[in-house]
């Protein structure tokens, strides 16, 4: 079998696209290194907490021990910001956004470790990225205008998953491809090439203790989940993590949607259009799944402001269209 590495991929597809900068390569590039940087320190969570105490205090060399979500956000910022082609970042972490190199093409938004509850549990985790071109003028400061973009304009978006493996999945816009780390040599090779969702979904996945929060179509839709129908395999199978990127990963391979509607404490539910959403929405497009609010396309909402939440669906196109059905019709 013929392996490659994730550095060979980045590489041809920039020959699929003579005279370009390899802006886009460095980009890719920077967030490669700073997964695995990342990676090895989420592996070592229980022993950082645990063993060598928690966040907060020192440890056996003295240093301060920091947080493993601002310690994501460090590593990922300090490895965008060396490649020089990004003017900026927006981050989940930050309540701003971060200005870099005015005659950087790119911006970034992410959220460098989503599901931050799960670390001290040891259940898997994620970062979620995506990358636009600016509006505003090279050479000048980045404005809040060019990370208040609708999802269409993304240029590439992804996850890396960091689970029983790691594990970076990606799109520039050209099909999906998953990439599994092998951490003894330090490499991710090509694991899943052209990433579709099957053609049908069986798990649903949300936190159904919401269930009495949320508005009566998604409890009818809930309820359509649960009923015993043998021509349509339902059942189906109830699925949550709590982490974002590890339901929405398992949802693309096994056929699945994934749900965090408005409720009644959060009207407009709990994820981030910019830094959880858009993301994850660019990927399911391009590997022939839906995202939505429960009416409209996620990737088509104009963003008023950098930590936006939004209701959100996303998973099997007929799965979302039957949520959309649902609540559509709702009495
Ligand atoms: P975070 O960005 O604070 O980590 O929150 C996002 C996470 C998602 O990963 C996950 O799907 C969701 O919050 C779980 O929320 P809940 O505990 O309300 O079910
Ligand atoms: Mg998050």
């Amino acid at each position: 079998m013929k392996l490659k590495t994730l550095g060979e991929f980045i590489i041809d597809r920039q020959q699929d696209f003579p005279g370009s900068s390899g802006d886009l390569s460095r980009i890719i590039s920077a967030i490669r290194l700073a997964s695995k940087i990342v990676s090895q320190q989420v592996n070592k969570a229980g022993l950082a907490k645990h063993i060598l105490g928690g966040a907060g205090t020192e440890n056996i060399q003295g240093e301060a021990q920091q947080k493993l979500d601002v310690y994501a956000d460090e590593r990922f910022i300090e490895a965008l910001n060396n490649r020089g082609n990004v003017c900026g970042i927006g981050s989940e972490e930050n309540d701003d956004y971060i200005e870099l190199n005015k005659e950087g093409k790119y911006i970034i938004l992410m959220d460098p470790l989503d599901g931050s509850s799960n670390i001290d549990v040891n259940v898997s985790i994620g970062t979620i990225f995506s990358v636009y071109r600016r509006v505003s003028e090279v050479g000048k400061p980045v404005e809040l205008r060019d990370f208040l973009q609708a999802g269409v304009k993304q240029v590439a978006a992804g996850y890396v998953l960091y689970g029983s493996s790691t594990m970076m999945v990606y799109t520039t816009g050209n099909g999906v491809n998953g990439f599994t780390y092998d951490p003894g040599i330090g490499v991710f090779f090509l694991s899943h090439p052209d990433m579709k969702f099957p053609d049908q979904g069986k798990v649903y996945s949300m936190n159904e203790g919401n269930f009495n929060k949320t508005s009566e179509g998604v409890r009818e839709y809930i309820r359509y989940c649960q009923e015993v129908d043998k021509e349509t395999g339902r059942p189906y199978t109830g699925r949550y993590i709590g982490s974002l990127v590890a339901d929405f990963h398992r949802n693309l391979i096994k056929g699945g949607i994934y749900m965090y509607p408005a409720t009644d404490s959060s009207p407009n539910g709990k994820l981030r259009l910019l830094y959880e959403c858009n993301p994850l929405a660019f990927l399911t497009e391009q590997a022939g799944g839906r995202a939505s609010d429960g009416e409209k396309r996620i990737m088509e909402i104009e963003p008023t402001h950098l930590h936006q939440r939004v209701p959100y669906f996303v998973g099997n196109t007929e799965m979302v269209q039957k949520v959309e059905e649902f609540i559509k019709n709702e009495k």
